[in-house]
């Protein structure tokens, strides 16, 4: 059976730092391709690279029936007027779900079907729990003046598949308009 450490973690919801683990840190740099504004993007570059995102990850168990999980922060900030955001993915496993919780911060999901290509975005904030189905590309997008921070709980054996999402980005964007966050296709004005 799993030791106690390997039962039980303990989580910052501030920091979304999980006690012994370390997290992986995602810099602006590392987010190429990701943001519409591919000038805004590079003007951004030019003057710092700053950390964008951590995620710290929990896989114990690699079985058919076993869950792994990580936390997320995500920075508050924009490149151009589109919020920071995850690289987002599809679970290499197509039919693999996952849900998220917010712990603290404001953001959103941004969830886009894979047959379909239909986006919806749902809350990621304290007290939501949000449910990505299968075949489905996910990203959270930090909407907020704080830090957001949650949690991603998945099937062990559901894979990150990073280069299918890549290759058209995301149909629609999250950007700040008039202080509020809105969806737009991507090459849609507000
Ligand atoms: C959540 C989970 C992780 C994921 C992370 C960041 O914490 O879904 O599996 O890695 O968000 O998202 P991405 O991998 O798309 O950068
Ligand atoms: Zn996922």
């Amino acid at each position: 059976m799993l030791n106690v450490e390997q039962l039980l973690s303990r989580f910052d919801p501030q920091t979304g730092e999980i006690a012994g683990v370390p997290a992986v840190e995602r810099h602006l740099s590392d987010l190429r391709g990701c943001f519409a504004d591919a000038a805004a993007y590079e003007q951004a570059l030019a003057v710092d690279n700053p950390l964008v995102y951590t995620v710290a990850s929990v896989a114990l168990a690699g079985g058919a029936g076993d869950l792994n999980y990580a936390v997320g922060r995500l920075m508050p900030g924009c490149i151009g007027n589109e919020f920071y955001l995850t690289k987002g993915h599809f679970h290499a496993w197509r039919d693999a779900a996952e849900i998220y919780l917010g712990l603290s911060g404001d953001g959103l999901m941004l969830l886009e079907d894979e047959m379909t290509g239909e986006s919806r975005v749902v809350p990621l904030r304290p007290h939501h729990v949000a449910y990505v189905p299968g075949h489905t590309a996910h990203r959270t997008v930090n909407v907020g003046p704080e830090p957001l921070i949650y949690i991603g709980v998945y099937p062990a054996r559901a894979g990150h598949d990073y280069d299918a999402i890549a290759r058209t980005n995301f149909r629609h964007l999250v950007v700040e308009h008039d202080g509020q966050p809105v969806l737009i296709p991507k090459q849609g004005k507000v």
